[in-house]
C-alpha cells in the first residue's frame, strides 16, 4: 500500500522550496498519481512504446527516474533482445530506493542505476529515451544542449518520449487548464491548503512550457518528427523521432 502523501496537509509557517528529498520519496507514488491526470496511463503506455522501438543490442535510457515507474514498464515490454535500461536521477534519496524497487522485480532485462545530474549524463547507442515529467524541473537555458545530447546519442529510429506540464499562450485557456488540474487534484482528495502550499513550493521549481516552445526545440534539436501522443488537461506527453539518414 502506497504512503498517502500529506506533506503540505498541516498550516506551514514557511513553505520552503520543494526537493526530491527521503519526505517525498516515502510519499511518491501516491504524490505523482494523485497529481498528475493520465500518470498511471502514461507509464503504462512507455511500455508500450518502448516495445515498439527499442532495437536490438541498444540501451533505453530513464533520465529522472524517480522510482522507477517508467523503467519498469519498459523493462516488462522490450521484447528485443540484448537491450539495457539506464535510470539517472540526481536524488540520492530516490536512487537509493529506486534500487529497492528494481532488485524487487524479478525481469530479465540489466537495469543500471545512477546517481547523477541528467545534464551531464552521457547517452549512447540509445534507442529510447525517457524524460517523464523530468525535463520540466531543469533550468530553461539548459533544455537545449540536453535534447541535442540525447538526439546525438540516438539510434536512427530511435525515439525520445518527453512529457511535460504544459502551459498556454491564451490566458482564458491557461486558467481554465489550472483550474481543471485543480479540481482534479481536489477529487483525488487534497485539500484547497494542501494544493495552495504545494504550488507556492513547486512555483520556482517546476518551470513549464508552452506545446509550442517544446516543438520547436525538439525540431532545433534534429527530430524529424514531433507530436504529441497523451495530453489531458495541462500535462502531456511528446513522441520525437529520430528519422534514417534518407528520411531526413
Ligand atoms: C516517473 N520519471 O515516475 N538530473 C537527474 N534527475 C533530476 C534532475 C537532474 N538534473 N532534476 C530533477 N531530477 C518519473 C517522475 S519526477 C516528476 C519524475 C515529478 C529528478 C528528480 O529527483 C525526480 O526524481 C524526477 O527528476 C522528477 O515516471 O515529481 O513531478
Amino acid at each position: 500500500m502506497p504512503i498517502t502523501d500529506t506533506l503540505y496537509a498541516n498550516p506551514l509557517a514557511q513553505v520552503d522550496t520543494f526537493k526530491f528529498d527521503e519526505s517525498v520519496v516515502n510519499v511518491f507514488p501516491d504524490m505523482i498519481k494523485r497529481s498528475v491526470p493520465g500518470y498511471a496511463t502514461i507509464i503504462n503506455m512507455i511500455g508500450n512504446l518502448a516495445e515498439r522501438y527499442a532495437q536490438q543490442n541498444s540501451t533505453c535510457y530513464d533520465l529522472g527516474c524517480s522510482l522507477g515507474a517508467a523503467t519498469l514498464a519498459m523493462r516488462h515490454r522490450i521484447q528485443a533482445a540484448n537491450c539495457t535500461i539506464i535510470g539517472v536521477d540526481n536524488s540520492p534519496a530516490m536512487v537509493e530506493r529506486c534500487q529497492q524497487v528494481i532488485a524487487a522485480d524479478s525481469a530479465e532485462i540489466e537495469v543500471n542505476l545512477h546517481c547523477a545530474d541528467l545534464c551531464m549524463f552521457p547517452i549512447t547507442n540509445a534507442s529510447v529515451v525517457v524524460l517523464n515529467f523530468t525535463l520540466q524541473f531543469i533550468s530553461v537555458e539548459n533544455r537545449s544542449t540536453i535534447l541535442r545530447n540525447i538526439y546525438a546519442g540516438l539510434k536512427p529510429n530511435g525515439v525520445l518520449i518527453l512529457s511535460e506540464k504544459l502551459a498556454f499562450e491564451d490566458e482564458q485557456h491557461q486558467a481554465l487548464m489550472i483550474e481543471l488540474h485543480h479540481n482534479f487534484k481536489r477529487a483525488n482528495g487534497y485539500s484547497d491548503l494542501e494544493i495552495a502550499q504545494k504550488r507556492s513550493a513547486i512555483e520556482n521549481v517546476l518551470i513549464p512550457e508552452t506545446l509550442a516552445t517544446h516543438r520547436q526545440r525538439l525540431k532545433d534539436a534534429g527530430f524529424s518528427s514531433v507530436d504529441v501522443w497523451f495530453q489531458c488537461f495541462n500535462f502531456a506527453s511528446i513522441i520525437a523521432i529520430k528519422g534514417t539518414a534518407i528520411n531526413d
